[in-house]
């Protein structure tokens, strides 16, 4: 295929690294409180009066922005409360699904960069503009990105911040399909613009993920970083309604928009995860904080659907998806996990599409369903202070036969063959060595595993308890210069 040809996957391999765990008892973490609840999830409406409320994000002080696709920045209060001037008003194309769409805080927000970039159709292209934020008036600074093409339907727009720091932007096929495939138009991608270029004058951005066809939800997963994108599948006049995708981006990656959808992917990348009955995937986002069973799972805004789809991970795959809040408050189109932990959704009933109630458009807030303290079933949560990359990833889960914890070590992309990475495994027993370990790795001693495959990054250590105890599981690395810590704290039962 001479597209594949022209755009081939990125190949990691050159550097060496070093990277040693360390397992040891120790008391509490110290974590603030957060919002969690008893039993089921606790739903609550907290703000009304929304026109189609597209992007949430959070400012450092807890309060959030909100789009409005109308062409308002809102000013949200922690409690939902309403400030009634908005931050900014945009004159914006109304035109179908155009408008004011994504919102993010720039990385640096709190460390004198107070930009916020927003993405709106404009004229007769959308754009990705530069926004700097004084007081509570934001004031346009500049067009990062231009020339993507608009039309009525397939806007896409979401733009979100990667842990490698980078912008990314999610483009649509603006109604036709062929663009996802052509490289030379910025539709139906995702698009990539380095750390830093999204601050000066404005960029042809990256062409980082090809053949997708409106895809509106980017989240990372914590621990692992693997990239996850919604995106619709046809809607009848470009294909059987239905078959809406959830996607592991990879960078090179085409994932087959306009040739083909559904499950049988041929030679482009299947989708992870497959809606075959059209819920109308928007906003995607992972549980990262600690403490409640929804931890390290994921949640997906269905708009047609009127759903919140809980996604469970194994790795990559998903193995489980559970409808939430089905047919009780319309159409869902934002998700976003706010900073105490609970989860901020809105609705999108005033979009021509749904059945508005007096009090639409809505931010839900619902607070997650409070952890058992075991990490077999509860996830758990990293500690991720600023991280270099790349990486190792650390990423707990359950084992498939036995019941043992999985710790899976990611080695950085870069990491080749022969790359050794020391584990020193410690143990503090609680009361009496609370772990079994697989392989050679013993309490107290350093060993060295290598990586044997180029593809075969992960090492896996089975640790089983054999008595209650809590161990903090540390992963420190050192590569050119750079150090990377992180803990995470670990509950064992038996
Ligand atoms: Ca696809």
């Amino acid at each position: 295929m001479a597209l594949a040809e022209r755009f081939p996957r990125a190949i990691g391999a050159l550097l060496a690294v070093a990277a040693s765990v360390i397992l040891f008892a120790s008391p509490g973490d110290g974590r603030a409180a957060l919002a969690r609840s008893e039993g089921g999830p606790a739903v609550s409406v907290i703000t009304t009066g929304l026109t189609v409320p597209w992007d949430i994000a959070f400012l450092p002080d807890g309060r959030a922005l909100v789009t409005e696709r109308t062409g308002a920045v809102r000013i949200v209060a922690a409690d939902g409360r309403l400030s009634p001037t908005p931050a900014a008003r945009l004159t914006v194309s109304q035109n179908g699904e155009g408008g004011l769409l994504g919102l993010a805080l720039d990385p640096a927000f709190a460390a004198g960069q107070p930009f916020v970039y927003l993405t709106a159709t404009v004229g007769s292209e959308m754009q990705v503009q530069r926004w700097r934020m004084t007081g509570d008036t934001l004031v346009r600074d500049g067009v990062v990105i231009g020339g993507i093409l608009m039309g009525s339907i397939h806007s896409s727009g979401r733009v979100r911040f990667g842990p490698d720091g980078a912008l990314y932007v999610g483009t649509g096929d603006a109604g036709y399909g062929p663009r996802s495939q052509d490289l030379s138009v910025l539709n139906g991608k995702v698009l990539r613009v380095p750390p830093g270029a999204f601050r000066g004058a404005r960029v042809t951005p990256e062409i980082h993920a090809i053949g997708l066809r409106n895809p509106q939800g980017f989240a990372w997963q914590p621990g692992s970083g693997r990239f996850f994108s919604t995106d619709h599948g046809p809607s009848v006049f470009d294909g059987p309604s239905g078959d809406d995708e959830l996607d592991l981006i990879v960078p090179g990656g085409n994932y087959g928009w306009p040739f083909v959808y559904g499950a049988n992917h041929g030679s482009w990348i299947a989708p992870a995860q497959l809606w075959h009955t059209t819920i109308a995937p928007s906003g995607l986002a992972f549980v990262t904080l600690p403490g409640s069973r929804w931890t390290n799972k994921a949640l997906v805004a269905g708009l047609r659907g009127e759903v919140l789809r809980l996604l469970t991970f194994s790795g990559a795959r998903v193995v489980a998806d559970e409808p939430l809040l089905q047919d009780v408050y319309g159409r869902l189109r934002a998700v976003t996990e706010a900073p105490d932990g609970s989860i901020w959704v809105t609705t999108s009933n005033r979009d021509g599409r749904g059945s508005p109630v007096a009090t639409d458009d809505r931010i839900l807030r619902i607070v997650p369903p409070g952890g058992t303290g075991d990490p077999l079933s509860d996830g758990l949560a990293l500690d991720v202070t600023p991280a270099p990359a790349p990486a190792p990833a650390v990423t707990p889960r359950r084992a498939a036969s036995a019941r043992s914890l999985l710790v899976r070590l990611s080695a950085p992309a870069t990491a080749r063959v022969g790359h050794a990475i020391r584990i020193r495994l410690r143990f503090r027993a609680v009361p009496a060595g609370p772990v079994a370990l697989q392989r050679r790795l013993s309490s107290g001693r350093w060993s060295t595993l290598r990586l044997v495959r180029p593809r075969s990054r992960n090492l896996v250590i089975a640790v089983r308890p054999t008595a209650a105890g809590r161990l903090v599981l540390r992963v420190r690395h050192r590569d050119a210069g750079r150090a990377f810590d992180r803990k995470i704290t670990l509950n064992l039962r038996p």
